[in-house]
């Protein structure tokens, strides 16, 4: 098990530290939620959350979003945000994709070292190295009901209408 701190202690001039290879766990919850990968409306709002699991790290945590068009590829391009980040304006019928990651800012602001911080190191990344990611196609529309309650408005009008010109017409 690695350490939580990354911390240098130095002692007597001579720096030392630890890696935390444990990373924050990422969740996340999107509201609307897709169905079949198809999202209602055009736009998405993402709860975010991380957790340490039982690890007892205490390190201040934040979160980085990868968004893009699938067809475009992945650009790789991490962009710190946060928990109710929303997508909107989106395009109907395009495919995009969110990938989220938790990462340890305390850590994170520290270079890791072993037990010599003179000595060479390569450090256990802070973030998570399996980021959550959705895959979504806005369909339109807007409110609850989706297609099925679009569906049946007109199913609704035709039937008041001959009530009403039944009304007129015995005036
Ligand atoms: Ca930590
Ligand atoms: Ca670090």
């Amino acid at each position: 098990m690695g350490c939580q701190d990354e911390t240098h202690v130095v002692v007597l001039g001579v720096a030392s530290g630890c890696d935390d290879t444990t990373p924050p766990d990422t969740s996340l919850t999107a509201s609307p939620a897709p169905v079949d990968n198809l999202l209602q409306g055009t736009q998405i709002t993402l709860t975010l959350g991380a957790s340490y699991g039982s690890t007892g790290d205490t390190g201040a945590i934040g979160f980085q979003c990868d968004f893009y068009k699938y067809a475009a590829g992945d650009p790789k391009t991490w962009t710190t945000c946060a928990s109710g980040i929303t997508y909107a304006a989106l395009s109907v019928g395009t495919t995009y994709v969110v990938k989220v990651r938790a990462v340890d800012l305390s850590d994170a602001a520290i270079v890791a070292c072993s037990t010599l911080c003179a000595l060479p190191y390569t450090e256990t990344p802070d973030f998570d190295a399996t980021p959550v990611s959705l895959t979504f196609v806005p369909t339109g529309g807007a409110g609850g009901g989706g297609g099925a309650a679009a569906a049946a408005a007109p199913a609704a009008t035709p039937a008041c209408r001959p009530s009403s010109a039944r009304a007129r017409g015995t005036r």
